[in-house]
């Protein structure tokens, strides 16, 4: 459990690294605070003006004693159109003495509940599109396009964000595109979720169904419940506590719209956990996943900006999107096999789709003329029945074994008690790869990832000995610019799984062995990550197969083993500088 909340902490810190700064609010959104009323929209003024503050607060007359009083509480608690606080996007701090209570109700959906009560349903947002997004739009408006259904799914959601989400969609998006909005409410236990939430659907000027799910069937399954009663011609999935902004929807349909066989992922921005900030996101991040079948993000290669022609109005064809926003045609999703119905509860059908849909003759996009802010959280906030690394793990594994052929070994040896859950029946899955003729996965990481931290071509894969010391090569869960380490040979992979690749990289997932920047005899061998595309000359080794020497090509000096440390010595085909490499291949 502890490793699998810290790849969710990296991931984080991944993306926030890649964060620009956010944009000043627009002086209009700055106006619209000061009139406590929301500038930048649109048809649906009804929910939108804040003139009738008190008229949100209402409940119909014919609802029960006990939904109303739930209800009238929780309307009570909400901002609607509160005259500042969190307009424009901007963050709010809870005041001083009310910290205990907010750290208290951080842990109900691990973000900051009190924060995002303090912040209108309605609140306003600046429009972060490029002028050439908004030129391109307004060819957009003019153009028919296919309606969609819009799904999203929950479980045990905060009714502020679930709200704000919702209000946010309908005020952005051009009603007559919508076909329906779809909540599946997979089996949340929170009273406020059933009957209030029901009798505050009512008020939207849109069609919105809920099911509330009778057992908890993950997000998978309860993403496939939504999808079964879609009736629109284009599928949209959302998470429950995002936010879009202005001319989000069209360009994500138009692109569906003019290739079946495209999904279509926005820039996912971030809103602050703890602030509700909403904060921009780099429009040249795109989707990747490492040796443990991480979903992560990374800067977009200079090749597809340059296939793009430099346009940062052309979509990204991204290896993978991060999964929990993207559209898709309804038919399209069907004919490549939807969900896998065997994942549990969250994770790894994110790159389950990602996969099939470009090994099975689709694409994936991210669109950078949309925009839609997601709470990214530190840690999940539910349960996962049956444990949290099993299910992980689960999901994972049959993703590996359906899709990854032989580079499946990568994910095991990175993860090795992977190896020891039950990936379930992957039969139909397998069936259905074969009737869809999909291509190799070894041709995904060639013509679409190359710069995966998983190489296509691989020599060896898994610990490499020393003769003399007779211990393993292993990163000591350290990071980049630390020296390599030497400990007791494990056999378990992880911190010792290790890949000669073809290009001469020994690399641990992302981190290749290097000599330091100016190199000097005795010098220690360092990790530092490895380049995406062409791979830097400090990380080529050559691999002398008749003794294990491994030597080093730009100083020409050899891996030699001294104690625990691991130094470039000149090269003396002794013991200390032999290495048995696992699974070497000829
Ligand atoms: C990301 C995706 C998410 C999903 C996940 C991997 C984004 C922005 N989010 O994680 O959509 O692809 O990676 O699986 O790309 N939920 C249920 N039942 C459950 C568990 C979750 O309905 O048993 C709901 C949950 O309330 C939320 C949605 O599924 O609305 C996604 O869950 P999350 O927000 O915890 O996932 P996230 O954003 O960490
Ligand atoms: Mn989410």
């Amino acid at each position: 459990i502890a490793t699998s909340i810290v790849w969710v902490l990296v991931d984080v810190i991944i993306l926030f690294y890649y964060l620009e700064p956010s944009p000043t609010p627009s002086p209009e959104a700055h106006r619209g605070i000061r009139a406590g009323r929301h500038v930048e929209n649109s048809a649906n003024k009804e929910l939108h003006d804040d003139k009738n503050n008190e008229d949100h607060r209402k409940v119909d007359m014919d609802v029960d004693p006990d939904t109303k009083r739930i209800l009238e509480r929780l309307l009570s608690i909400q901002s609607f159109g509160a005259p500042h606080h969190g307009q424009g996007g901007t963050g709010v701090s809870v005041p001083e003495d009310q910290k205990k209570e907010q750290d208290k109700r951080f842990l109900e959906n691990q973000f900051n509940v009190l924060a995002s009560e303090m912040i209108s349903i309605n609140r306003s947002l600046p429009d972060y599109r490029s002028e050439s997004c908004k030129s391109n739009a307004q060819g957009l408006s003019t153009q028919i396009l296919p309606k969609t259904s819009i799904i999203i799914v929950f479980h045990n959601e905060a009714w502020s964000t679930l709200l704000r989400t919702l209000h946010s969609v309908v005020n952005r998006s051009p009603r007559h595109m919508i076909e329906e909005i779809i909540l599946i409410d997979d089996k949340s236990d929170r009273e406020y979720l059933r009957k209030p939430l029901d009798v505050y659907l009512r008020r939207f000027p849109v069609s919105i169904q809920i099911v509330h799910l009778p057992e908890r069937s993950g997000l998978i399954r309860a993403r496939l419940t939504g999808s079964a009663m879609a009736k629109g011609k284009i599928l949209l999935f959302l998470d429950a506590h995002v936010e879009v902004t202005e001319g989000w929807l069209e360009p994500l349909l138009e692109r569906v719209a003019k290739d079946r066989k495209r999904v279509v992922a926005p820039i996912i921005d971030v809103i602050s956990d703890d602030t509700f900030e909403y904060v921009t996101a780099s429009d040249t991040t795109w989707g990747g996943f490492n040796w443990h079948l991480n979903f992560r993000w990374y800067p977009v290669p200079k090749r597809e900006l340059a296939r793009r022609g430099n346009d940062r109005s052309v979509p990204i064809q991204t290896p993978t999107i991060a999964g929990g926003l993207f559209a898709i045609d309804k038919q399209f999703f069907y004919d490549i096999g939807s969900y896998d119905e065997g994942m549990q509860v969250w994770g790894g059908e994110n790159l389950e789709i990602s996969f099939r849909v470009w090994m099975c003759g689709g694409s994936l996009e991210i669109h950078p003329c949309s925009r839609v802010g997601h709470v990214f959280r530190k840690q999940t906030p539910y349960t996962f029945p049956g444990g949290t690394a099993k299910v992980i793990h689960h999901n994972a594994a049959r993703t590996a074994e359906v899709w990854m052929d032989e580079y499946k070994a990568f994910f095991y040896k990175m993860v090795p008690a992977a190896r020891n859950v039950d990936a379930g029946d992957l039969s139909a899955r397998v069936q259905l790869r074969n009737n869809l003729q999909c291509k190799s996965f070894k041709w995904y990481l060639e013509n679409i990832y190359p710069e995966a931290p998983l190489p296509s071509e691989f020599k060896s894969l898994g610990a490499v000995t020393n003769e003399k010391e007779q211990t393993c090569l292993d990163t000591n869960g350290k990071k980049d610019g630390q020296p390599v380490g030497l400990q007791n040979c494990h056999g378990a992979g992880g911190n010792q799984a290790w890949a000669l690749t073809g290009k001469g990289e020994i690399r641990s997932d992302d981190l290749c062995l290097s000599s330091g920047a100016a190199y000097q005899i005795g010098d220690a061998v360092r990790m530092e990550k490895c380049s995406a595309g062409r791979s830097n000359p400090k990380h080529i080794f050559k691999l002398k197969s008749e003794s294990g020497v491994l030597m080093h090509v730009k100083t020409g000096k050899c891996v030699a083993a001294k104690g625990n440390e691991v130094l470039l010595n000149e090269c003396d085909e002794s013991k200390a500088q032999k290495w048995l490499l696992e699974g070497l291949r000829p």
